[in-house]
């Protein structure tokens, strides 16, 4: 048979349309609109011209937002990729944390704990505060700035999008550095940071704003938007309020601690049949929980901290004992991701700290053992270069995969950490965790650590298949705290200058952006005649709220007393006041840190700003070094204060 020729082609389509194809079905819908554009009158013509034009200026005139809107999009989604957050007294007040025969003993019963005492409220130090704070007046939610600073929409304050400006502080010069000198250095103190008092009531006011927005929009959700005043969910599990509530302690806010607290004892379930993050669930629910049961004496905290454990023990059943990334907390079911059998490295193995204490305190050792054969399998594994871990784990073989890539960032960080923390948990017992973490630190020095040019900032990359890369998540800025506790700790003394060295790296991170505030990545130059130690590229230029370098700017002030560190904690604070506080009540990640015109909005305050950003800015701005001491405590990856263990266990 002969193929038809085009004529026969045209004539069946159009003798017998109901069986034409596609094509031609569009040919005769396009004649039949033009044979009504031409039956319509010139004026009708017109018209409908004139709307066509209207429209399409108005959607060149919104063109900006909308792409900011999508590239927000496209970061969010990189993010997640990265396994980034998908997705902020005084001793003698608080109750002692280690001491025999206190809530905090595991030999101790849950029943014989229920009749312990328990302090019934915030440190004292928090409560005066907080009346001055009232009596005083001058400190009106969402009206005025700490110390008087008026925050108001006509004059001193501009808004956009409902984020609020203030105007009176002092606007940074991020251009290009040409030499040390130029480099952007501690602005000298102002009111009202120049007291600890003024700093600390700060710190509260940010807190209380965030908080605000949360009561008033996300109650008992996971995380407000406070854009659009509403929330978010991830796990359903009221992440948030339960990240926040040993900061409320920590700062003193009695009020808001009672609220949540009943919300703990009247509304959280966790018999609920949702996937969550064993990980992400361990460092903020888990973790939270014990810290507020440490810090209280409250049993409630204890009784939940238990039933969330035991409902995450199904991830640890896989064929190699490395647990799976997610558990259904209700169905008693584990999983991988869709996409593949790994885990992340850092995930499994910054889950310890708080297995290990639920193990001491309900004396069930299965926590423990399930996350000690983790740490023990990952000791022994091949793929290490100089101690430091490749990105991913398999479930069912137990080894690393995609090997190749070494990182202190996403996927990596916290394995590091978590092996100096266990082993000051452990009261420095345990040495295998002293020796990896010690081999790893070598690692790091040998084969990521480096200069920028000009100005010599010492700097963490990544290596991969043997290629460096001079790029450095903010994540990374975890490290110089950890570098700074074990030199604490007893660990080489040069720990502390690499410490030292890196801390101003991290600050230079925040202080030569535009807007005072570190992107999420940063590539530094390192060749000759580089004008600018670091660049950012576009779709690195967001701001989660994270805290990792406020987080170390509190020990490296905890263990050195050099103002500096308060003062870049000081400025840091005020940039996040200046560009991401939101006037109607929190605070909002934002994808600009380079434009301090249009920050742009990212409409989530992740659950780590109150858990974590907000509580390690307030100890920083403590005097007392025994509110959350660091011989008595460690801090989980989450900022949640766990005991150091006593020597007689
Ligand atoms: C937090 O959940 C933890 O600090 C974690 O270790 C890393 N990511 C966020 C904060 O950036």
């Amino acid at each position: 048979m002969h193929p038809p020729s085009r004529k026969d082609y045209v004539s069946v389509t159009f003798t017998e349309p109901a069986r034409g194809t596609y094509n031609n079905s569009k040919q005769l819908r396009r004649q039949s609109c033009w044979r009504k554009w031409k039956q319509l009158s010139r004026l009708q013509r017109s018209l409908i011209l004139f709307t066509l034009a209207l429209l399409l200026i108005c959607g060149i005139v919104s063109y900006p937002a909308v792409t900011e809107h999508l590239r927000g999009l496209a970061v969010a989604e990189q993010e997640k990729e990265r396994g980034g957050d998908l997705r902020p007294v005084v001793p003698h007040v608080l109750p002692e944390p280690v001491k025999e025969g206190r809530a905090l003993r595991p030999e101790i019963s849950s029943q014989t704990q229920k009749r312990l005492p328990y302090k019934r409220g915030p440190p004292a130090l928090q409560n005066r505060l907080q009346k001055k704070e009232n009596a005083s007046n001058t400190l009106v939610e969402g009206d005025k700035e700490p110390g008087g600073k008026k925050e108001v929409e006509d004059g001193g304050v501009i808004s956009w999008h409902g984020a609020v400006i203030e105007t009176d502080q002092e606007t940074k010069d991020s251009k290009a550095v040409g030499n040390k000198e130029n480099l952007p250095a501690s602005q000298p103190e102002k009111s009202p940071g120049e007291s600890e008092y003024g700093r600390l009531e700060a710190v509260q006011e940010a807190f209380r704003h965030a908080w605000k927005g949360y009561k008033d929009f996300a109650w008992g959700h996971d995380e407000l938007r406070p854009i659009s005043k509403s929330y978010g969910e991830w796990f359903g599990l009221g992440l948030t309020l339960i990240d926040a509530l040993d900061t409320m302690w920590i700062l003193g806010l009695k009020d808001e601690f009672d609220e949540a607290k009943k919300w703990v004892a009247t509304e959280l379930s966790f018999n609920k049949n949702v996937d969550v993050n064993l990980f992400e669930s361990t460092i903020r629910i888990l973790g939270g929980l014990l810290s507020t049961y440490h810090l209280t004496g409250d049993p409630l905290f204890l009784d939940k901290a238990k039933d969330i454990g035991s409902r995450l023990m199904p991830a640890f059943n896989t064929p190699s004992k490395i647990p799976y990334s997610d558990v259904n907390i209700g169905k008693g079911t584990a999983h991988p991701p869709r996409w593949t059998s790994d885990s992340t490295v850092a995930e499994v193995t910054s889950i310890q700290l708080e297995f290990r204490e639920l193990s001491r305190l309900t004396q069930d050792p299965q926590y423990q053992a399930a996350v000690g054969e983790v740490m023990g399998q990952v000791h022994k594994l091949d793929g290490k270069l100089d101690g430091l871990v490749p990105m991913f784990i398999n479930t069912n073989s137990g080894q690393f995969t995609h090997q190749g890539i070494y990182t202190l960032g996403a996927r990596a960080d916290s394995y590091y950490e978590y092996l100096l923390k266990q082993w000051i948990q452990g009261g420095k017992k345990e040495d295998q965790f002293l020796e990896d973490y010690l081999q790893a630190m070598e690692g790091i020095q040998k084969n990521l650590l480096q200069h920028s040019s000009p100005n010599r900032l010492t700097f963490a990359g990544e290596l991969s298949h043997g290629q460096f890369s001079p790029k450095m998540d903010h994540l990374v800025c975890f490290l110089p705290g950890t570098l700074a506790l074990g030199a604490h700790n007893g660990l080489p003394a040069e720990h502390m200058e690499l410490a030292k060295q890196l801390m101003e790296t991290c600050y230079q991170m925040y202080a030569q952006m535009e807007t005072g505030l570190s992107p999420e990545i940063v590539h530094f130059n390192m060749h000759q005649g580089s004008t600018n130690d670091l660049d950012v590229k576009l779709a690195d230029r967001h701001n989660l709220l994270r805290p990792e370098t406020v987080e170390s700017l509190f020990y490296l002030y905890r263990f050195t007393k050099d103002r500096k560190y308060r003062d870049w904690g000081w400025e840091i604070l005020q940039n996040f006041n200046k560009y991401t506080k939101v006037s109607s009540g929190g605070y909002t990640s934002i994808n600009n840190v380079r434009d301090p015109e249009y920050p742009s909005p990212r409409d989530k305050m992740e659950s780590f700003f109150l858990g974590e950003t907000l509580k390690y800015l307030f100890l920083l701005f403590s005097d007392d070094p025994n509110l959350i001491s660091l011989d008595q405590y460690i801090f989980n990856t989450e900022a949640h204060p766990l005991p150091i263990w006593p020597a007689i266990e």
